[in-house]
């Protein structure tokens, strides 16, 4: 867990922080990590959905908000006084190319509202883009920081207006936007949803419960991916990074490995003998994954303000699947120590 410094404390005792999409897969956890390093009551988690998990709801201040909602956004932000907001609240790839016009309505007029709010109160903003910014046109190897951007898809139009959107606002206005283009996120406490990379949080959990998973993407699929407790670290360093280093603020590309599905299934069967995975081919993610990168260079994250993962395939593995096993009840599960 990211847990307090003692540089903090003078910070996290002016900090109010409001996140959006904190029930979703990288908004629960964050939440509780924001909560652990700056205090509970100044991390303010809103949502469209209520938690259903009673711990979550108990561990600070909740809120019903629509990103799409400009008044209500408003209202949330005077009634808790937020000075920074973590706007999590997205349409995710696949879903998107199914609902664009969703997907238009949340990850750009949210957005806009969010940026709007943030300029009338004040606010820092972080927010994710994602490696959906790239398209066919795009060097796919070591994939610039700097570099042709032309997505295919709706959730990569969206997200890459979304990061000019944040530029336009920094410039403009002065509103302090900044944000990392995330690689698929891989984590055991709340699943991801619609996703094209969700495969690679999905066969952790089939494999533990089933033994084999059916994988919808070709097995020499490559994409970037990160371990969720590397991605909590990049936001929250990254909105705690000196502003004056920051040139590429919207957005980072970061990165913590790079693998294909037949690479993942190869390093479970170390941990689940027998394991074995299957493939039947969606067209409409396949295509997705097929014009993002293989691999990212992060070294702009790197050079301007310190980026550096910690978990790579191996580490990231063992740790899903023994949290993974435990919660399944599996205590003769067994975990090859290599
Ligand atoms: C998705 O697959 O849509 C997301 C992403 C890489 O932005 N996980």
């Amino acid at each position: 867990m990211y847990a307090p410094d003692a540089n903090c404390n003078w910070w996290s005792s002016m900090k109010r922080i409001l996140i959006t999409g904190a029930i979703g897969q990288i908004g629960t956890e964050l939440t509780m990590a924001l909560r652990q390093r700056y205090g509970a009551d100044h991390v303010i988690a809103t949502d469209i959905r209520m938690p259903a998990d009673r711990s979550f709801l108990e561990s600070g201040p909740f809120e019903f908000l629509d990103v799409l909602d400009p008044h209500h956004i408003t209202r949330v932000m005077s009634i808790h006084q937020a000075d920074t907001i973590y706007h999590l609240a997205a349409i995710l790839s696949a879903v998107g190319e199914n609902r664009p016009n969703q997907a238009w309505q949340v990850n750009v007029n949210g957005l806009y509202n969010v940026l709007e709010a943030a300029r009338q109160y004040h606010c820092a903003v972080f927010v994710p883009s994602s490696i959906g910014v790239f398209g066919n046109s795009t060097p796919l190897d070591r994939t610039p920081q700097v570099t042709i951007q032309r997505p295919e898809t709706m959730y990569g139009v969206t997200k890459l207006a979304g990061e000019l959107l944040c530029q336009y606002y920094f410039r403009r206005f002065g509103v302090d936007t900044r944000g990392v283009r995330f690689p698929g996120i891989i984590s055991y406490e709340t699943e991801p949803g619609g996703g094209t990379t969700d495969y690679a949080v999905e066969i952790f959990i089939e494999a533990i419960k089933h033994k084999k998973y059916t994988c919808y993407l070709r097995p020499d699929t490559s994409l970037d991916m990160m371990y969720m407790p590397d991605a909590i670290r990049a936001m929250v360093d990254l909105m705690e990074a000196d502003p004056d280093r920051l040139e590429h603020r919207n957005a980072y590309n970061v990165t913590a490995m790079s693998f294909t599905p037949s690479e993942l299934a190869r390093e479970i069967t170390q941990y689940v003998p027998g394991f074995a995975i299957e493939y039947q081919i969606d067209p409409v993610r396949q295509a997705i994954a097929d014009s993002w990168p293989n691999s990212m260079d992060d070294s702009a994250a790197r050079t301007e303000w310190g980026w550096r993962p910690e978990f790579d395939m191996r580490a990231m593995t063992r740790g899903m699947l023994e949290v993974l096993a435990k919660r399944h009840g599996h205590t003769d599960f067994r975990l090859v120590s290599r």
